[in-house]
């Protein structure tokens, strides 16, 4: 079948059951500095594992002098930290690619901004005691199915380095609750500034390897490709992304905006994994034209920044957009660049508004 087909085609059963399974973040909800439970967006592969956490262990292996089993109870006596984190799926955006790679159809509502807490990772890889060779960590989850043919436990890994980071913690709550059971319970891993694929859910084992792990969802998926003979790039921090709070009020079905004419503070926020947001631009005029925001304050450095811009809307249809640049540079593009799986779309988002 040609990729144009699939395109016209129009979005299929099987992606109509997997975003009904994995929903996204109402946009209305980019309002709240961290996201409220339950409209944090959500992505599971396989099914929610039922996990018991009073009997729950995880074990840490591989290259280690002294290999180790925690429980829940074991990890919540350890240094406990809590810090905001921006989490984007990587397939945010894929939807609006054309043609549509198949999978989780998703717009551009894969985000959320939660308070996690949890006990960093390098204190309990430094206990295991790193043998001479190690490279690279594994995250295994509780989680199993099939992916592009092969059954496999849902599993990545990061870099020694990239694992060694201060900022790496295993998460057991989220916003001053106990993980849900959607979100990865009882203990996930949090890596900040990366893709949400990276943050492993219902977390099994960790295993240190000497060796690049080449596991479906590191080697096969996740790969910034054109083709499939393509062997790609590795996708791993969050490009710069901004989005902004639908203004006045949407129509049901086509969700396009309806303000009076008045003079509004549109509101969005933006984030990257490459470096601090530096600026954010507005555009309403559909990209051909571009004002600077105001940009505020992230609440920690790995989460979004606010972001404000006045408008003295007169009567008209207009096309609302914003795009954000990072310290390194990096910044939003009106068009799409596309790839096989959809990943890091972070084309600008576009919303029609009509002013009466
Ligand atoms: N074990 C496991 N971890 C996982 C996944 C999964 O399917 N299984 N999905 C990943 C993906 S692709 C994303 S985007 C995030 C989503 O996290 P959330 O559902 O808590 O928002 O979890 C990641 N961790
Ligand atoms: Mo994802």
């Amino acid at each position: 079948m040609a990729a144009e087909d699939v395109d016209e085609q129009g979005i299929s059963r099987e992606e109509l059951q997997l975003a009904a399974r994995n929903h996204g973040m109402p946009l209305e909800a980019l309002r709240h500095e961290i996201t409220p439970l339950g409209l944090h967006y959500l992505l599971i592969h396989f099914d929610v594992p039922d996990v018991d956490s009073a009997t729950w262990r995880l074990s840490i292996g591989g290259l280690v002098r002294r290999p180790l089993t925690v429980s829940l109870e074991d990890l919540r006596t350890r240094a406990t930290v809590t810090i905001p984190v921006t989490m984007e799926c990587a397939g945010n955006g894929r939807a609006l690619l054309s043609p549509r790679p198949v999978s989780q159809p998703w717009l551009l509502e894969a985000v959320g901004t939660a308070e996690w807490t949890g006990t960093p990772l390098r204190p309990i890889l430094e206990e295991a005691g790193l043998n001479q060779g190690a490279t690279e960590i594994l995250f295994t989850g509780i989680d199993r199915g099939i992916d592009g043919g092969i059954e496999q436990d849902y599993e990545r890994s990061l870099a020694l380095d990239e694992a060694m980071r201060d900022d790496v913690i295993l998460a057991y709550g989220m916003n001053g609750q106990p993980l849900l059971p959607q979100h990865g319970a009882p203990l996930r891993v949090i890596v900040p500034g990366w893709y949400g694929m990276t943050h492993v859910k219902w977390l099994r084992s960790i295993t240190v390897l000497d060796r690049p792990f080449l596991g479906y969802q590191q080697a096969e998926a996740y790969r910034w490709r054109t083709d499939e003979e393509d062997e790609g790039k590795a996708v791993t921090r969050m490009l710069p992304r901004s989005l902004l709070v639908p203004p006045g009020i949407p129509d049901f079905f086509t969700r396009v905006r309806y303000m009076a004419s008045s003079t509004w503070l549109l509101e969005g926020r933006a984030w990257s994994g490459w470096g601090p947001v530096e600026r954010v631009e507005v555009s309403l005029d559909g990209g051909d034209s571009w004002r600077d925001a105001r940009v505020g304050d992230p609440p920690a450095r790995h989460a979004w920044v606010p972001w404000t811009f006045e408008w003295a809307a007169h009567p008209g249809e207009y096309e609302v957009c914003s795009r954000a640049t990072d310290a390194s540079g990096r910044t939003q593009s009106v068009d799409a660049p596309w790839n096989l799986k959809g990943y890091s779309n972070n084309a600008v988002q576009r919303v029609k508004v009509i002013v009466r």
